[in-house]
């Protein structure tokens, strides 16, 4: 059993995504074990995009992700690679780009807003679980 992180981003939220991104999870297989919807704090959002820091959009990034509230969730697997079917499940980061069938293929268009996000390794996944759900960790 493995879990990750998953973040219906302000703009899966505004546009009343959320259910529809939660149940393509729950369908493939995937068990909820912690959601919350919440604004964001800018210090964790920093924390979160740390990666990220020196890029240039990184303050757009940040300011994006604060907005509006995100559902904020822990999905479990069986498997070890829990991180790797959710990334499957919502496709390549831009929008534009990703297939058909996939979350961000089906629901998306801009690279900057994409719905959602996804753990993407075993360490984020853990790093990440522990940032917003600290009881978890
Ligand atoms: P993913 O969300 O697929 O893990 P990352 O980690 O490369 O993608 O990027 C994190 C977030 O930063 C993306 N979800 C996207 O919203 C934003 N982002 C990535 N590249 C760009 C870019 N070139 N311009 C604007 N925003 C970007």
């Amino acid at each position: 059993m493995s879990r990750t992180l998953v973040i219906c981003k302000p703009d899966a939220v505004e546009r009343g995504l959320t259910g529809e991104i939660l149940y393509r999870l729950e369908r493939k297989g995937l068990r909820l074990v912690a959601a919350e919807l919440v604004v964001i704090e800018a210090e964790t959002a920093r924390r979160h995009y740390a990666e990220h820091e020196a890029r240039p959009f990184f303050t757009e990034l940040v300011a994006f992700i604060t907005r509006s509230p995100s559902l904020v969730a822990v999905v479990e697997g069986p498997g070890e690679d829990t991180w790797q079917v959710v990334r499957t499940l919502m496709g390549p980061t831009d929008p534009a780009q990703a297939p058909p069938g996939t979350i961000r293929g089906d629901l998306g268009l801009l690279l900057a807003e994409n719905l959602v996000h996804g753990s993407d390794s075993a360490q984020s996944a853990d790093r990440e679980v522990a940032l917003f759900f600290p009881s978890l960790a």
